[in-house]
């Protein structure tokens, strides 16, 4: 008996599994409780008496190193079978999986390449509340008092305050600025208004406004022209020619309205431009000298200009967006086609 332990153990030490059916046959042999092992243990009792207790021993440390080997084979297996996988499966000269990138807001995109184009030209960013006084959102800006931007149909007031309403424009941050801050001022006003409208394709009860402000002395209607000939060229293309159209706005005096040549179809006539050839852009004029009053500006010294745009008016143009609520729904679908930076 004592030399079928010794052959056994060598067998065990001898015995090489490179597969799952190799292992399992290691384990049948020598492991589980049919095993050979398993049979000489029940042997065990037909051993003499003094040569029992020597047998156990030796028994004994052959299930010991079966049990070791068994460990090993099942560590050289799993290396086996997973490093030929690997020799499969690993090519080094693929490129690396795409990563799932986020992608900037349509709106931001817009925004932050209009605020990039008046800050080349020395205009500074301001911030300001949302939340306004009649002052700084109406009668500061030469807004009459039975004016029906003033009206609850138009304008959303603040339930407990009725002095306070969401700002309609952004010109109360331009407000604040005059009253705060001495001309020359040459600045830029990004940010969200708001309106009681009814939700449709071409209304929200808020949308996005950039405007301008531009005070000094000798400021004129050519400077106007020139910064926003600047701006069309650089934000739709060196082609884009301007036209402007009397318009009217309690805030500036003279006022107008600034059309593009169509950069669809290039002034020829398309959907876009319904035809004319020209999009309309923006509003603009020269600051009323009430309102320079207004913040304690003299209007004997100092003139200026102003411009305002919705931000959603012309991401829908530049992009060929035809319904406002896309911008506001988050639809990931929509979202995700704006992963590139479009100038
Ligand atoms: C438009 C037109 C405009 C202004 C905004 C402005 C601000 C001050 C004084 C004078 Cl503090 N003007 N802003 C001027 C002309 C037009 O916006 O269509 N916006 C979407």
């Amino acid at each position: 008996m004592i030399e079928k332990v010794r052959e056994l153990k060598e067998q065990i030490a001898k015995f090489e599994a490179k597969t799952q059916e190799e292992l399992e046959e290691f384990r049948m042999k020598y492991i589980s409780r049919k095993s050979v092992i398993g049979d000489l243990f029940a042997n065990l009792k037909h051993v003499a008496v003094e040569e029992k207790k020597h047998m156990g021993v030796a028994l004994n440390d052959l299930k010991n190193s079966a049990q070791q080997k068994f460990q090993a084979l099942i560590a050289d297996v799993n290396t086996a079978t997973s490093s030929n996988n690997k020799a499969v499966d690993l090519d080094l000269t693929l490129p690396p999986a795409t990563t799932h990138m986020g992608s900037l807001h349509p709106l931001t995109i817009v925004r932050k390449r209009i605020v990039e184009i008046f800050e080349r030209i020395g205009f500074n960013v301001i911030d300001g509340p949302e939340v306004e006084d009649d002052w700084h959102n109406f009668t500061a800006l030469n807004f009459e008092e039975n004016h029906p931007a003033r009206d609850m149909q138009d304008t959303f007031f603040i339930e407990k305050n009725p002095d306070k309403v969401l700002r309609t424009h952004t010109s109360n941050v331009q407000i604040r600025l005059m009253e705060s801050q001495k001309p020359p001022i040459r600045s830029i006003m990004p940010g969200r208004v708001y309106r009681n409208e009814a939700i449709s394709a071409r209304a929200h009860c808020f949308f996005h406004q950039v405007e301008v402000l531009y005070i000094d002395t000798n400021v004129g209607f050519m400077d106007l022209k020139q910064t926003l000939f600047h701006f069309a060229r650089e934000m739709f293309g060196k082609e884009t020619q301007i036209r402007f159209r009397p318009s009217y706005f309690p805030f500036t005096e003279p006022s107008a309205e600034m059309d593009i040549t169509c950069f669809i179809c290039k002034g020829k006539g398309c959907k876009v431009c319904k035809g004319t050839g020209w999009v309309e852009i923006l509003g603009c004029g020269m600051v009323d000298p009430n309102v320079l009053e207004n913040c304690g500006i003299d209007a004997e010294v100092y003139t200026g200009y102003a411009f305002g745009m919705g931000i959603e008016r012309i991401t829908m143009l530049k992009y060929g967006i035809n319904d406002l609520r896309l911008f506001f729904e988050n639809d990931v679908r929509f979202l995700r086609q704006f992963n590139v930076y479009l100038t």
